[in-house]
């Protein structure tokens, strides 16, 4: 669009002629945003459509950010256009000294035509796409724009990007400020239909990110109004995310702080609902997804920051090593949003700011203003640091498991356990392992079984009570290490239940609350770790008997009341009754003969029933306290899948 080819213009402004000939150039001037539009708004589908609401808002926002506009109103039309008008300045409507046009008209139809008059203050247009208005003119059927000002309304209206005519005055008004609509080229957008949710999810974004401007949207037909507008700027933002969350500082940390030309704000906010980190970081109102200089500035604060307060408070301790920026990083809710005048915009998709000396900033922001909010909370502060502690706890415990777990040839290969009396019988299909609670029931049913084809693996019931039973501590059992090695599946990713040494496995517990207690553990854990072989039906609950009567010679065992009662009729007389109080007063040839004689005992077989409602009562027994560090092996349960889920 050089002025060389220009017809000759008249002192008094533009001849009819020359009219014409500036449409053709404007028209060659955006050729090429026609010829290749995903160039310049990334596509054109749903979100290259949308975009163009965003590079007409941006302008807005600029002008908000300069500070001559507070209010924004977006509006859906009926018709499908789309209209945004602010209550800034009015673009420029005067001569452009060398282009000779108005301003106004150059702002619309000249290509980079971004780069504003003035200079100074942070411009979100330019960011990301930045194309600015003449983009949306390109790429418009039609396009109308005002500019209030000085008392006066001036327009223009456009057809694909082509003016209809100079800007022309037509009224008085006492408004001030820009009003562009829009009615997007169907030749260029196969669909035309704008997402509500995406332009109100922006809209909120703009009016967290930039306090104080009130954004309105407003669908013609349908939903009619909504204002955004928040004078707690980001620290409303990571209210927002944490909305329906347990929060754990209850007033977000911020801090808003101009250091050397780049503003900085920041907001953290602690939740335990659940592990995840969700950390938005933002450059000129652009979400950097890709992360960069700020966010890194960010981290590296965070974490010396908080080990820094922890170890001044006493909870860490001096042998205690520091936390890591993983440990800082569970249940953390933060927004950081820096504005500077030459943003870098780097990586794949252009959304990682590069600017390095923005990290050093950030960091020297944050540390201040949180160590400042830690002194000034203590309650506070000693949650997000019990948190972190918590995690870190929780890390190493997996740390430890998964070392556990990659020697394999520990619980694989190793020879079988001591406490292990083996069967003499090869063939899985035909073998069973007792497991027994307790040593001195181990004792009398190794000296009762039938050695040809049953096992016995005593186990002491202490070693698994409830406070051990956590996936780290299982792990790292002597009694349940020895109890795999016995199966013979292998453990986590190594496990294979074709490898399964006996096809019965018998549970022998007492009949008693410790028994039931011990019962529901070793079933949870089956449940948990090694559920083929529940889901096959390999395993079994023994069923000792409750009561011995006798009389004379003659013995028989109950295994209710009722049935003690029945027999002891059946017998007559007086018979003795004793009751077992535990297996371990059988003796060697009891045990079998109650428990363990297949031509006589009663085995149940296992149900994935039966292994749920264990593991529900499980976690009831694992009570409150425990419940976070619960939900964090559950939330984890990805990382940790590899080990022990
Ligand atoms: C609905 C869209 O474009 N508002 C808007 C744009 C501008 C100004 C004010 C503005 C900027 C400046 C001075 C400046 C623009 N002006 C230009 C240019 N809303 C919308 N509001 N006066 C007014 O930056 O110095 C481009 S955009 F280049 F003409 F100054």
């Amino acid at each position: 669009m050089a002025g060389d080819n220009r017809p000759t213009r008249t002192g008094r402004g533009r001849t009819r002629d020359a009219y014409r000939a500036e449409q053709i150039q404007v028209l060659e001037g955006l050729d090429p945003v026609r010829r290749r539009p995903g160039m310049y708004i990334g596509s054109t589908d749903t979100r290259g459509l949308n975009h163009l609401i965003d590079e007409i808002v941006d302008n807005s926002i600029d002008e908000a950010l300069a500070g001559w506009c507070d209010q924004i109103v977006v509006t859906l039309h009926s018709d499908l256009s789309v209209s945004v008008l602010d209550n800034g300045r009015g673009i420029p409507v005067d001569m452009h000294p060398t282009e000779k046009r108005s301003a106004l008209e150059v702002v619309l139809t000249k290509l980079h035509a971004g780069g504003k008059f003035g200079g100074g203050g942070y411009k979100v247009s330019g960011g990301l796409h930045g194309v600015g208005l003449s983009v949306v003119n390109a790429l418009s059927e039609r396009l109308e724009v005002e500019v209030y000002k000085d008392g006066t309304v001036h327009r223009q209206s456009y057809a694909r990007g082509v003016p209809q005519a100079p800007v022309e005055k037509t009224g008085n008004t006492d408004r001030q400020g820009t009003y562009v609509r829009f009615w997007a080229d169907p030749q260029v957008f196969p669909v035309i239909e704008f997402s509500w949710e995406i332009v109100a999810n922006r809209l909120r974004e703009l009016a967290f990110l930039n306090k104080g401007i009130t954004i309105i949207l407003r669908e013609e037909a349908g939903r009619g109004d909504y204002a955004f507008h928040f004078e707690g700027g980001i620290r409303a933002f990571v209210r927002h995310l944490n909305a329906g969350r347990n929060v754990v500082n209850t007033t977000p940390m911020y801090v808003e702080r101009e250091i050397e030309g780049t503003a900085i704000e920041i907001a953290v906010q602690y939740q335990n609902t659940t592990f995840t980190e969700h950390v938005l970081a933002y450059a000129n109102n652009i979400n950097t997804e890709e992360g960069g200089s700020h966010l890194t500035g960010f981290r590296s604060a965070l974490t010396a920051t908080l080990n820094k307060y922890a170890r001044k408070a006493g909870i860490l301790k001096e042998q205690d090593p520091n936390l890591t920026g993983d440990d800082v990083r569970d249940g953390l809710t933060a927004v950081i949003s820096v504005k500077l005048q030459e943003p870098q915009f780097e990586g794949q998709t252009k959304t990682k700011l590069g600017n390095s000396e923005v990290a050093g900033q950030v960091s020297a922001v944050l540390s201040d203003a949180l160590m400042q909010y830690l002194d000034e909370n203590p309650g506070d502060a000693k949650r997000i640091v019990e948190q972190s502690l918590t995690a870190a706890r929780a890390r190493h415990a997996a740390a430890r498991a998964r070392e556990l777990v990659q020697r394999k040839s520990l619980l694989e290969s190793a020879t079988l356990p001591g406490k292990l009396a083996d069967c003499s019988e090869r063939d899985p299909s035909l073998c069973e392992i007792f497991i027994v609670e307790g040593d001195s029931a181990g004792g009398s049913a190794k000296q009762g079984r039938e050695r040809r084809f049953q096992a016995i693996l005593p186990l002491r019931g202490k070693i698994l009570n409830v406070e051990k039973a956590r996936a780290d501590k299982i792990l790292t059992s002597e009694e349940i290490k020895n109890l795999i090695t016995a199966l013979g599946t292998g453990f986590g990713d190594n496990f294979n239940v074709e490898r399964l040494r006996y096809h019965r496995i018998v549970l022998m517990v007492d009949a008693d609350v410790d028994g039931s207690h011990i019962r529901t553990l070793l079933l949870t854990f089956f449940w948990r770790h090694l559920q083929p072989v529940v889901r096959d039906g390999f395993l079994y609950l023994a069923q000792p008997p409750l009561y011995r009567l006798e009389k004379g010679k003659r013995r028989e065992y109950a295994y209710s009341d009722g049935e003690r009662d029945t027999k002891a009729k059946e017998i007559g007389g007086k018979v003795e009754v004793q009751r077992f109080k535990g297996l371990g007063e059988m003796d060697a040839e009891e045990l079998w003969d109650t428990t363990m004689d297949p031509s006589k005992r009663v085995l149940l077989r296992v149900s994935v029933d039966d292994a749920l409602k264990a593991d529900d009562i499980f976690d009831r027994l694992m009570g409150t306290d425990v419940e976070p560090r619960k939900r964090f092996i559950q939330t984890h349960a990805k990382s940790v899948r590899n080990l022990d889920i």
